[in-house]
């Protein structure tokens, strides 16, 4: 427990974004499982770190900071240890501002959208076909932008923003694998596909998805 970082997180999209950028970035860090299954994370010891009883968490001893909201921490990891910025773009530039609203695409879009399709399809106790519906279709329409970013930015890529993988496409990638799991082939966004299977050639990034644990599978074209 020598390391000033420690990440406190669970095996889910969101725990997933943060442990990928710090295994990019190289950092050593601690790691605290909460198993959201038991619902340690309403507990009040969690709660005093972040009283939204949500994960991931990561706390900084070396500058004091504690934040959750993997978009922010992920900003402050950039900030704080991607000086060469090889992961991010750089405040101000045409890139940073791309950067900034592809993330919020994902944390206000696909996040809350796909979060709520994986509830209604997979662990509501009651079954409501047109929440199942409206949520897994708004969750195809949002792939479908997507897949549009991914056109545009089509002679840079494969990536989402300019020439090397920046914050949106670490904050989204741990949300696409599960698309199968609600009724979306990959094969309706074959630049999606093509994205996908680029960053996880990347050894660090599933490093990064293999904590605390190892994903159950990963889809057959990787
Ligand atoms: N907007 C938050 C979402 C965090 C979130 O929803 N975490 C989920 C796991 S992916 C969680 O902790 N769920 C347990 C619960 O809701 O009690 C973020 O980006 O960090």
């Amino acid at each position: 427990m020598s390391e000033s970082l420690t990440l406190y997180t669970w095996g889910t999209p969101n725990g997933q974004k943060v442990s990928i950028f710090l295994e990019l970035l190289g950092l050593k860090y601690n790691v605290k499982p909460l198993d959201i299954s038991t619902n340690v994370q309403k507990e009040p010891e969690f709660l005093a770190i972040n009283p939204n009883g949500r994960i991931p968490t990561l706390v900084d001893s070396s500058t004091g900071i504690t934040i959750s909201e993997t978009a922010a921490i992920i900003t402050y990891l950039a900030d704080t240890y991607d000086k060469e910025r090889k992961f991010s773009y750089e405040y101000g530039t045409k890139e940073y501002y791309k950067q900034l609203e592809l993330t919020y695409f994902q944390m206000a879009g696909i996040g809350p959208m796909q979060g709520q399709a994986h509830f209604f399809i997979k662990y509501s106790k009651e079954d409501l076909p047109f929440a199942k519906t409206r949520y897994r279709e708004e969750t195809r329409r949002l792939y479908g932008v997507l897949e549009d970013w991914l056109k545009i930015n089509e002679a840079n890529g494969p990536y989402l923003v300019g020439d090397h993988i920046s914050i949106p496409d670490i904050c989204t990638v741990p949300w696409s694998l599960s698309l199968p799991s609600i009724g979306i082939e990959f094969e309706e966004f074959p630049l999606v596909k093509k994205w996908i299977k680029n960053l996880l050639s990347q050894p660090e990034i599933v490093k990064g998805f293999n904590v605390p644990s190892a994903p159950r599978s990963w889809p057959d074209f990787v």
